[in-house]
């Protein structure tokens, strides 16, 4: 590999597992790769193949009991009002629907010795290689995904005429799990079926098979080609969550793909994910030969401690082809493995997990320039809004809307689980909804923010009548925990379930804020705003305990699991915005500790729990502990095809780990952008390019020895900006070098016109 290699994955041998396949995928239909020489196989997944159908698992006596609960829970009667819980609280049935694979594709070809053999997935393109000799013909074989044609294509092509003879077939589980698996003519397979339960989703994948010479038949439910020159085998699936006949519109895909040329397929595809990933480049240095290595070595290298700074390009760029590939608008939102999974009950059901998991997904979209990919979430906060409605009337007595820990394809908003950790844990609705918030923040679009108030403010609503006032005065969120940990009272007694956990008041505290802005922007809604402004003021305030860390529960109890993965107690430093280095510098200072105490008892063992402290670091201007957390996250934390491995593979790694590198470069929280907030030792040049940062701006710039070069800002509307600049450096417009006010040591404002290029020269 030479060029371009900090955006082609490659390897030497097929997967010999599936955490080394490669992903291809178009936001609801995925593909894992094997690329092994006598059988191919494509592991197959659509985004609403989920078992079963929507259920109301309300406890019909959580309402009932709540009161009891929260008497316990309020007499120190912890272990009494967590067996109360686990029986009114749960959910009846206790779990929601779970995620499965959609099957595979198998392609048996007759070759079995081979030589030259090479397997790579080309980021510029979004496609899948393979390339092996064998009997000295060259073969080649290329997949993607088309979002534009909602189609999988799999080409094959040979260096000799009539070399590419193969039988193919679907299958799921072996053929248990489906019901129809039949050739529909000589060209064409058919496979379908329901995941079971009464109202279990339909399925139905359609496959079309076009041969140019040679010959192709249907023998049983296998298509038979011989002596091929060229084969293109299209690929469709979708269900009943979309379409009521998902068989008519799979047809009518094959049957439009059908009619078009390959070269039109790809070219469709190519530009439809350029348009999206050609948006950003970041690099970050690079050691020349380990780009020419297949990736698995190069991390085999990064454990035994050598330096790959392409490898975090690499790995950048990686995370932005799943997201493109995993969430894109009319598709669902990416789940605990974006779109990619084999089992039929896969870890925690790849579900949506909304104690951090989902929003972690998340965190890249607006940094990287990707807000459409934002959108799928969007659509399942709508969803979520009616269901949890009913459960915050149901089981809580509330207006507004609630949801817990998790949730599902149906957008279940009920417990999940008899699980006291997590499962009594009202805050899952109003964290998902301060995305819609950053969305704005953003993209500064007012008519996206009109559309959305009336969400966030439901959120909202839900604590004005959820929220209770302790003997202090201050408003609780009762019962709740601080997800995932437990305490220690004084008197050894442990507990999950308690009264106003940190993380809670910090995701209300952001939640009512957004709200107020969004009000203040938006010039409605005076009273709520003022009604919420005054119970903002009650939240119990952001403390300090004993080991100087900031406190995870209101009383300063010592945890069961000092360095547990979850580290909710800092939600207000990332993604919250209550602490900083500059406004808060006390906070900040306990943030260290807390984050210092988590690793020093094995905090960080998950990849995403890793991913959140790079985040963290990074706010906390901390780049070299941010750098050694990318660098574990490599190590300890990532599969052979760069999957991120809790264990097993869960995305959130990904994508917290490519925000965290964002973060790194680019801050724009707290109404300032802040240029190399963190920039570690071993990033001494760079260089990046269409990063996004708050209030709408682009950003362009290029370091080199440590030192800002220059800087392009390009806002989308009229405004202010606040930009922190590295100490030392003194930024120049040319010709316009009046437009930048000095308000402090590194810190200048810029009054800005849309759409204008503010080009910074930088002067020592
Ligand atoms: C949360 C985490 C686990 C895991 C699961 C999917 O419950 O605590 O580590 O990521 O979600």
């Amino acid at each position: 590999m030479t060029s371009n290699s900090e955006k082609v994955m490659w390897y030497k041998q097929p997967a010999k597992a599936w955490n080394e396949a490669l992903p291809i995928g178009n936001g609801n239909l995925g593909g894992m790769i094997f690329g092994e020489v006598n059988q191919e196989r494509i592991q197959l997944n659509q985004d609403s193949v989920w078992y079963g159908g929507p259920r109301d698992r309300h406890n019909p006596d959580a309402f009932k009991y709540l009161p009891e609960i929260r008497r316990l829970l309020k007499e120190g009667k912890v272990p009494e009002a967590e067996d109360l819980a686990k029986l009114s609280l749960s959910g009846v049935p206790e779990s929601q629907r779970h995620y499965q694979t959609l099957g595979d594709l198998f392609i048996d070809f007759d070759q079995t010795t081979y030589e030259n053999y090479q397997r790579q997935l080309d980021l510029n393109t979004g496609r899948v290689e393979v390339n092996f000799r064998c009997d000295e013909i060259d073969y080649h074989r290329e997949c993607f995904c088309s979002y534009p044609d909602q189609t999988m294509v799999v080409r094959l092509t040979a260096s000799r005429n009539k070399a590419i003879t193969f039988t193919c077939t679907l299958d799921r589980g072996g053929t248990r799990y489906l019901d129809r698996l039949a050739a529909r003519s000589d060209d064409q397979l058919v496979m379908a079926g329901k995941t079971g339960g009464k109202e279990g989703i339909r399925f139905h994948s359609e496959l079309k098979v076009i041969q140019e010479g040679g010959s192709i038949k249907a023998i049983g439910n296998r298509l038979c080609v011989k002596g091929a020159d060229v084969v293109t085998l299209l690929l469709t699936a979708t269900t009943s969550f979309y379409y009521k006949d998902p068989e008519q519109q799979c047809r009518y895909i094959i049957n439009q793909v059908a009619k078009k040329p390959y070269h039109i397929l790809k070219n469709n595809h190519i530009k439809d994910y350029r348009s999206l990933f050609d948006r950003v480049t970041v690099k970050l240095g690079n050691n020349g030969m380990r780009r020419q290595l297949p990736v698995d070595q190069r991390l085999i290298r990064i454990k035994a401690g050598e330096e790959d700074l392409a490898l975090f390009e690499l790995y950048f760029n990686y995370g932005r082809y799943l997201m493109i590939s995993s969430s894109r608008p009319g598709t669902l939102p990416a789940n605990l493995q974006g779109i990619w999974n084999d089992q039929m009950t896969p870890a925690w059901d790849s579900k949506f997990t909304i104690n951090i998991n989902t929003e972690m997904n998340y965190w890249p979209a607006e940094l990287c320039d990707l807000p459409e990919c934002h959108l799928p979430l969007f659509d399942h906060i709508k969803r979520l809004r009616q269901n949890g409605k009913i459960t915050a009337e149901k089981m809580y007595g509330c207006r507004g809307f609630v949801a817990h820990h998790n949730t599902d394809i149906w957008a279940d908003t009920a417990p999940q689980d008899i699980h006291l950790p997590a499962s009594y844990w009202p805050m899952g609705a109003a964290w998902l909804c301060l995305h819609l918030w950053e969305h704005y923040q953003f993209n500064q679009d007012h008519s996206f923010l009109a559309e959305v108030y009336d969400t966030l403010k439901e959120a909202a609503q839900f604590f004005v009548d959820f929220l209770v006032e302790n003997q202090t005065g201050a408003l609780v969120t009762t019962p709740s925990v601080s997800p995932e940990n437990m305490y220690i009272l004084p008197d050894g007694i442990k507990g999950h379930l308690c009264e106003g956990p940190a993380m809670d008041s910090q995701i209300i505290y952001a939640l009512f804020s957004a709200c107020i802005e969004a009000s203040e922007h938006l010039d409605c809604d005076l009273t709520f705003r003022n009604s919420l402004q005054g119970l903002r003021a009650k939240l119990p305030p952001i403390k300090l305990g004993k080991y100087g860390q900031i406190q995870e529960w209101l009383e300063d109890y010592e945890e069961a699991d000092p360095g547990h993965r979850h580290i909710s107690q800092l939600f207000a430093l990332y993604p919250g915005q209550q602490i900083s280095t500059e406004l808060t510098p006390e906070w900040a200072k306990a943030a260290k500790t807390t984050l210092m105490r988590r690793l020093k008892h094995g905090g960080g063992h998950t990849g995403w729990s890793r991913a959140w402290m790079i985040n963290m670091w990074a706010r906390l201007a901390e780049g070299e502990k941010a750098y050694q957390n990318i660098i574990e996250l490599l190590k300890s934390s990532t599969l052979p095809n760069l999957f991120d491995n809790h264990p097993p593979f869960q995305i959130d790694g990904n994508f917290g780990g490519i925000a965290g590198i964002v973060e790194m470069l680019v801050q724009s929280h707290q109404g300032l952008i802040k240029i190399l907030p963190a920039l570690p030792k071993a990033w001494s040049h760079g260089y990046v390019k269409g990063l996004r940062a708050r209030g709408g701006y682009q950003i362009e710039m290029e370091w080199d020895n440590h030192k800002l070069s220059w800087l392009k800002l390009k806002p989308s509307v009229d405004g202010v900006c606040h930009l922190g600049l590295p100490i030392g450096t003194n930024p120049y417009i040319e010709n316009q070098p009046d437009r930048i006010k000095v308000i402090s040591d590194n810190c200048y404002e810029i009054a800005v016109e849309k759409e204008k290029v503010y080009h910074f020269v930088v002067f020592e």
